[in-house]
């Protein structure tokens, strides 16, 4: 099979994304400010206004000039204040580190989060793990070039011995990939150690699935919470926050971490078929024995990841999810 095309939809995302770059600006020191201007952290978006917080952590709503396209939590931001309290207007956005982004309506890509250094994939115990997911964003990471784990969650659901079996079965790929697993239950309180360091110092963001326990586990490793976005929505008079956007939260151990709202299927970026084989770090050793070099590891003669497969040595629900993604990229 040739190497893959770019749709013209895939090509529109990515020239979206280098409009986006265009605009951003590297501020190196508190002295490339002119005068007014002050360095700030978006927390959320609403849509049309932003929330961000000063150096002195306080937060302002902000319009945002139009040049700059739209924002997200963790976007590091130039802005000026308004006369009026509490509000001001974005002017700059400083250049991203890292962006993770899903695709949205009509081909047009939404922001997920900026800036950020971990993705943690968080995974309810029930109704059931959904393998193709991990690894979605485990593509995802692989991508952007940061690290990833595994927050398997609820496991309070689960006792019996025999359900453990079966979840450590699926898991195993994982394991075998050496991805971190935390066990976590907010309603036990379990694993919160673990998570809060591997947390530390990091800009993480919680990803998956809605009602996968993201918010819950939030609120749990920052005991007052609840309190500090009760003074936001009194500071900004924006009322309670639904989770439709990403929010950016601080934990009092250190690092930020960013909750992101459900959704039900994640995308990652369409890539080639050859990139996307590297991001499958089980198929490495394989790879380059396959007969022909452009196989697709499906009914090829000589397909060594076929192979590996029938041998147990790649599992068959990894190769699944990389057809599957490789199906959505073509469409
Ligand atoms: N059994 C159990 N349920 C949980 C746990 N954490 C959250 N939930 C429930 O799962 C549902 C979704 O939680 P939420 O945090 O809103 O998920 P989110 O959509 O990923 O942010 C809620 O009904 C929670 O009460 C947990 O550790 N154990
Ligand atoms: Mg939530
Ligand atoms: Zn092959």
């Amino acid at each position: 099979m040739a190497k893959r095309k770019l749709s013209a939809q895939q090509k529109r995302r990515i020239s979206e994304k280098r409009n986006v770059k265009t605009d951003q600006k590297n501020i190196e020191s508190e002295d490339d400010l002119t005068t007014g201007n002050q360095v700030g952290l978006v927390i959320t978006n609403f849509g049309k206004k932003v929330l961000i917080e000063a150096v002195d952590g306080t937060n302002y709503k902000c319009s945002i000039r139009q040049h700059l396209g739209k924002l997200t939590a963790g976007d590091q931001v130039v802005w000026q204040k308004d006369q009026e309290a509490f509000t001001g207007v974005i002017t700059q956005l400083q250049e991203r580190k890292t962006l993770l982004s899903r695709p949205g309506f009509r081909g047009q890509f939404r922001m997920v989060a900026a800036n950020i250094s971990l993705i943690g994939i968080v995974v309810p115990i029930l109704p059931g793990i959904h393998p193709d997911m991990i690894d979605r964003y485990l593509v995802a990471a692989e991508q952007i070039g940061i690290p990833s784990f595994i927050i398997l969650n609820k496991v309070d659901l689960v006792e019996e011995k025999e359900h453990w079996e079966a979840i450590e079965e699926i898991l195993k790929p994982y394991n075998d990939l050496k991805i971190p697993i935390i066990l976590t239950s907010s309603y036990k309180d379990h694993g919160l150690d673990d998570l809060q360091n591997t947390l530390f110092n990091q800009t993480s963001v919680f990803v998956g699935a809605s009602g996968a326990g993201k918010s819950s586990l939030i609120n749990a490793l920052i005991p007052d919470l609840k309190i500090r976005v009760g003074e936001l929505s009194e500071a900004t008079g924006l009322g309670s926050h639904t989770t439709s956007n990403s929010i950016l939260y601080h934990l009092p151990t250190g690092g930020d971490l960013i909750d992101s709202p459900g959704v039900r299927q994640f995308t990652p970026e369409p890539c080639s078929l050859s990139e996307l084989e590297q991001y499958y770090h089980d198929f490495e050793p394989f790879l380059d024995r396959c007969k022909f070099n452009n196989c697709t590891h499906t009914h090829e003669p000589g397909c060594e990841i076929t192979t590996a497969v029938e041998n147990d040595l790649i599992s068959a629900q990894r190769l699944h999810s990389f057809h599957r993604l490789l199906e959505e990229f073509e469409n």
